[in-house]
C-alpha cells in the first residue's frame, strides 16, 4: 500500500507496530498536521462509521483510538509552533458523561500552539469542575467538547447553569464535537442565552474563534 493509505489502514485496524516509521517517513514528505488531517482523521472517520453500521465492536474503536493517540503524540513535537503563548487562555474540556478527548485534545495542541495557554481538565467534566477551573486559572474563554447527542443536552444545560449563576457574559464559550451542528448552536442555544457562544466545526475554526474572541 501506499504510505498515506498505509497509516490510514494503520487507524482503522488498531495496527500499533512500525507506525512510527511510517510516520517518520510521512514527515519527510508532509507537515505533521497535514499528515494527521489528511490521513489520520480520515481513518478514524472510517471507524466511526464502521461502528455506525454495526461492522466494528467497541474493543476495535478503543484500539483504533490508542493508534491515533499515539500517532498524534508522535506528531506533536514536529508541529510548527507560530506564537509563544499570551494570547489568552482557554478551559477546554470534555462536558459530563462523555470520554471522548481525540478532538479535545486536538484542539488544545492547535491553541496551544497559535498562542493560547490551554488548561485541559480532560474528560466527564460536571460544569461545576469547568467553572471551578475557570475561575482558578483566571480563564479568558470555556471550551467543551462532546461527541454524544446527550453531550449536546448536557451543554445547553450548562449553559443554563452558567447562566443561572450570573456568569454567561465572563466567558465566552466555544463548543465542538461530532454531534453538534451549527444550527443548534447558532440558532437553538444562542437565541435564550445572554453570553457569548460560538460553534467550531475543527480545530482551526476554534483558533480563529478565539482569535476574534480575544480581540
Ligand atoms: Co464513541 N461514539 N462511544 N468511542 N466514538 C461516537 C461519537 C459515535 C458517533 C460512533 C457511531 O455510532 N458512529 C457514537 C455516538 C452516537 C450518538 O451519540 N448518537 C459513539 C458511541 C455510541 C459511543 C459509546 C456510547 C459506545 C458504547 O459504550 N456502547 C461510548 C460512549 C462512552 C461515553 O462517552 N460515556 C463510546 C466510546 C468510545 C471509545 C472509548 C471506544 C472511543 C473514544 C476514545 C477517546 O476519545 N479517547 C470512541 C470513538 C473513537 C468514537 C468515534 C469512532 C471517533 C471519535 C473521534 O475521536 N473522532 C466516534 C465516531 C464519530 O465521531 N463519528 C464515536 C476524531 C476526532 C478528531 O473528531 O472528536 O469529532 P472529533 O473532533 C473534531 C471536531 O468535532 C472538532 O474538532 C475536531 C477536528 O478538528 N471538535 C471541537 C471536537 N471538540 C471540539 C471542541 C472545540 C472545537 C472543536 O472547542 C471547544
Amino acid at each position: 500500500l501506499p504510505l498515506g493509505e498505509r497509516l490510514k489502514r494503520r487507524i482503522v485496524d488498531g495496527e500499533r507496530k512500525g507506525l512510527e516509521a511510517d510516520l517518520d517517513e510521512a514527515l519527510t514528505e508532509r507537515p505533521a498536521l497535514e499528515i494527521i488531517n489528511d490521513t489520520l482523521l480520515d481513518g478514524m472517520k472510517v471507524v466511526g462509521e464502521l461502528f455506525g453500521s454495526g461492522q466494528m465492536q467497541l474493543p476495535f474503536v478503543l484500539q483504533s483510538a490508542e493508534v491515533m493517540k499515539t500517532a498524534v503524540a508522535y506528531l506533536e513535537p514536529h508541529m510548527e509552533k507560530a506564537d509563544d503563548g499570551g494570547k489568552g487562555r482557554i478551559v477546554l474540556a470534555t462536558v459530563k458523561g462523555d470520554v471522548h478527548d481525540i478532538g479535545k485534545n486536538l484542539v488544545d495542541i492547535i491553541l496551544s500552539n497559535n498562542g493560547y495557554d490551554v488548561v485541559n481538565i480532560g474528560i466527564k467534566q460536571p460544569i461545576t469542575a469547568i467553572l471551578d477551573a475557570a475561575e482558578q486559572h483566571k480563564a479568558d474563554a470555556i471550551g467543551m467538547s462532546g461527541l454524544l447527542v446527550k453531550s449536546t443536552v448536557i451543554m445547553k444545560e450548562n449553559l443554563q447553569e452558567m447562566a443561572a449563576r450570573g456568569v454567561a457574559q465572563r466567558w465566552p464559550v466555544l463548543l465542538g464535537g461530532a454531534a453538534l451542528t451549527r444550527a443548534y448552536v447558532e440558532d437553538d442555544l444562542r437565541s435564550t442565552y445572554e453570553g457569548q457562544v460560538h460553534y467550531a466545526r475543527d480545530a482551526f475554526e476554534g483558533l480563529s474563534l478565539m482569535d476574534r474572541v480575544m480581540v
